[in-house]
């Protein structure tokens, strides 16, 4: 009040538009700080990141990404040690992803946890050509040890829609047949299932489901594949190349392509017959593998192994948050050895010039 008493009548007025505009100004100040400091934290959670997306997901496929680790009281299993465990393989990634491997988890605490949550899961897979010929034996085998006892929805992409088995589905699964042209090269049909699952997943997928996995169909599943599986992005390392360093894996190492990887650099060699993870991370990954095979396209160039290469380079910088032993891919024509305890899921044996429209050396 003195203050004011000590000022002449005549500025009173206008310092208190002043005082007043500062107030709004600070006001207005804290509180988009505010708002940018919340979007700071949304975009950091996963469920911030979907509402980016310009893809339409479902809300519930973000909420299933931050859903509590839930375990019903009561349940009793093996304690587990923080001393005993695998000791002949490497169960976690320099950047903290899991391996997983038989005697890494404990299916009973997984089940418990996950089998509640009711996820959705999508899994695609191409049966392109003669190749049709693989898909009961997928199906069937994966009816008796996919993910079990979860909805699943397989995407059968083909062009023998006629030719597609009868399988008996368990309650809470079904098929959806996708038509897809044929091609006269199998680098073609392969490389091109980028692209159709991106496009599937803005179309459809993207909507109805939590996780999706892409599996080649000439394969079988032998034992559990289950919810241990289930992850932000998920990768397999591929059987023929476990064993090996990264000057020997089979990247590609001509600078002119976009899958080109450097001398130096690398960490395991993933396989493209299963990639897997939330919805919107396998939109972007197949999105990125479809751009980077065109632009090689448009430079007349094809990575050494397709879509499999740009992968790679993918996860390269890209790491995944959960990797797939060689359990969950293996081949057929490999031995089982001391490390692979079980054999998951299994490419099976395949007369490369019977089968494909044209014929390229095995690698
Ligand atoms: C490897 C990969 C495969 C892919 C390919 C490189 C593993 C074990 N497999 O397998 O995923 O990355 O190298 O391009 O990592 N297909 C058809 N019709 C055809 C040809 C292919 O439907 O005529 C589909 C089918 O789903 C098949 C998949 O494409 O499972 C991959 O083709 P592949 O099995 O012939 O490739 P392959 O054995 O070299």
């Amino acid at each position: 009040m003195r203050f004011f008493t000590k000022i002449r009548p005549s500025f009173t007025l206008p310092l208190f538009g002043i005082v007043l505009l500062g107030v709004l100004v600070l006001t207005y100040c804290y509180s988009s700080f505010g708002e940018v400091k919340n979007k700071d934290v949304r975009i950091l959670e996963v469920l911030g990141l979907c509402q980016q997306d310009p893809v339409n997901f479902r809300r519930e496929n973000c909420s299933c990404r931050t859903r509590d680790m839930l375990s019903p009281q009561g349940l009793l299993y093996k304690q587990p040690s923080v001393l005993k465990g695998r000791t002949n393989v490497v169960t976690v990634t320099p950047w903290l992803a899991p391996i997983v491997w038989e005697g890494t988890f404990n299916p009973l605490i997984v089940d418990s946890i996950y089998k509640p949550m009711h996820l959705s899961i999508a899994t695609t897979v191409f049966a392109v050509g003669k190749y049709v010929r693989f898909l009961r034996d997928f199906l069937e085998t994966a009816e008796k040890h996919f993910m079990v006892d979860f909805k699943v929805h397989y995407y059968i992409f083909t062009d023998r829609r006629e030719d597609v088995p009868a399988v008996v589905l368990a309650p809470g699964r079904n098929v959806t047949i996708i038509p897809v042209p044929g091609s006269n090269r199998w680098q073609e049909i392969s490389s091109r299932r980028m692209e159709m699952i991106q496009t599937a997943i803005e179309n459809q997928i993207g909507k109805e489901a939590d996780y999706i996995f892409c599996l080649d169909v000439d394969t079988k599943f032998h034992g559990r594949w289950g919810a241990e599986t289930l992850s932000r992005l998920v990768a397999t390392i591929h059987p023929g190349y476990y064993e090996h360093t990264h000057e020997h894996y089979p990247y590609e190492r001509r600078p002119a392509s976009r899958a080109y990887i450097p001398a130096g650099e690398g960490d395991y060699y993933y396989g493209g017959a299963t990639i897997a993870g939330y919805v919107r991370d396998v939109h972007k990954l197949t999105k990125y593998c479809r751009e980077q095979l065109e632009a090689d396209a448009a430079n007349s160039i094809e990575a050494a192994w397709q879509e499999e290469s740009h992968l790679n380079r993918y996860l390269l910088y890209n790491k995944p948050t959960k990797i797939l032993s060689p359990e969950y891919l293996w081949q057929d024509f490999k031995a089982k050895n001391n490390e692979v305890q079980i054999i998951r899921f299994s490419q099976v044996n395949k007369n490369y010039a019977e089968v494909r429209p044209n014929v390229k050396k095995r690698k």
